[in-house]
């Protein structure tokens, strides 16, 4: 099995300060979107998963309850289900029950307390399946390294939530090939991504009545402020979201509502008015579209379950 990590440059792996420096130093403002979760950033996207404008997660929720018989026959008997990303474990329950003697369950995370007791609760409601958590970045390769020991029939990588959609296409087909490097011929990968779709449904998901969007994007910059010695006045910027249909993408912006100088670290950064920190990308696909995705980073795709309104697509693809 390949475990060397992905490049740094490629995917995201350094320090918040370091990140935030460099990012605010760019002629277009950037700040990596992985720092919008932290515990209040991760309680407000839960949140914004229960807006009724966030469609995704009610439209992929659906999707798995209408089509779970399907899906656990396409994963088939004796698989080892490996989730990157896990956090709390609960999308991969119902598929978990589904399955026909699975050999176990990988999840693997960053937070320990999350993990442990997404384990225990699995572990209490489904006693037969084995649970080997393991803790760390799954974009580095010693989280891998715990699969060596566990030898089941095939190996099912699973990634729900659109969570491929917040990578730009040529990062998502790196983090697509590293997956394909952890896997053998057979094993295979049950993925969820938001569908193109109308950009005025699409920008109401990303920037809601209710303003729990805005909120979850401003957390940036408080953080920052908290973290690493800034006096960002969140009342000085506004939260943004358009869909780009060459990018086929929602970006999500701040911008800045005055010409103003922000200090951090005792570093100073200019802002002028109508300026922008660009903060996270939400990547659409067709199913053409990912379906060449998927192939250029080594998979073939087998088949694809959607919601009626083809809102959301569920993808099973294989190691051919
Ligand atoms: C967690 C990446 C799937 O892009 O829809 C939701 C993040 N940001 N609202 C998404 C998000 C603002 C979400 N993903």
């Amino acid at each position: 099995m390949a475990v060397s990590p992905i490049p740094d440059d490629k995917l995201q792996n350094s320090d918040f300060l370091t990140d935030v420096l460099a990012g605010l130093s760019e002629e277009q403002k950037t700040l990596p979107c992985k720092y919008l979760y932290d515990e209040a950033g991760s309680r407000l996207f839960e949140q914004i998963c229960e807006l009724d404008d966030y469609y995704l997660t009610r439209t992929e929720a659906a999707i798995f309850r209408e089509h779970i018989t399907a899906m656990a026959q396409q994963v088939g008997p004796g698989a080892l289900i490996v989730e990157p990303g896990a956090g709390n474990c609960e999308k991969v329950e119902l598929l978990l029950e589904h399955l026909q003697a699975p050999s176990g369950y990988y999840p693997i995370d960053i937070s320990p307390e999350i993990l442990l007791a997404a384990k225990a609760r699995i572990t209490a409601r489904l006693p037969n399946i084995e649970v080997t958590a393991s803790i760390g970045d799954f974009t580095q390769a010693d989280v891998w390294q715990g699969l060596k020991d566990i030898t089941p029939r095939k190996r099912v990588l699973f990634f729900p939530g659109s969570t491929i959609g917040n990578f730009t296409p040529e990062h998502a087909e790196v983090l697509l090939e590293f997956f394909a490097s952890k896997l053998s011929r057979g094993d295979g990968l049950l993925i969820g991504t938001d569908l193109v779709k109308d950009s005025i449904v699409l920008e109401r998901a990303y920037c809601d009545s209710e303003h729990v969007t805005e909120e979850f994007n401003k957390n940036i910059l408080a953080r920052i402020n908290s973290e690493l010695n800034a006096n960002f006045d969140l009342a000085h910027f506004a939260h943004r979201a358009f869909y780009h249909p060459l990018r086929q993408r929602v970006e999500m912006h701040l911008v800045s509502l005055k010409s103003h100088t922000v200090q951090i670290a005792g570093r100073k950064f200019e802002f002028a008015e109508g300026e922008t920190i660009h903060t996270e990308n939400s990547h659409k696909y067709s199913i053409s579209g990912f379906n060449r995705l998927l192939s250029s980073a080594g998979f073939t795709p087998i088949r694809h379950w959607c919601d009626s309104e083809q809102r959301y697509a569920v993808h099973y693809a294989q190691i051919s």
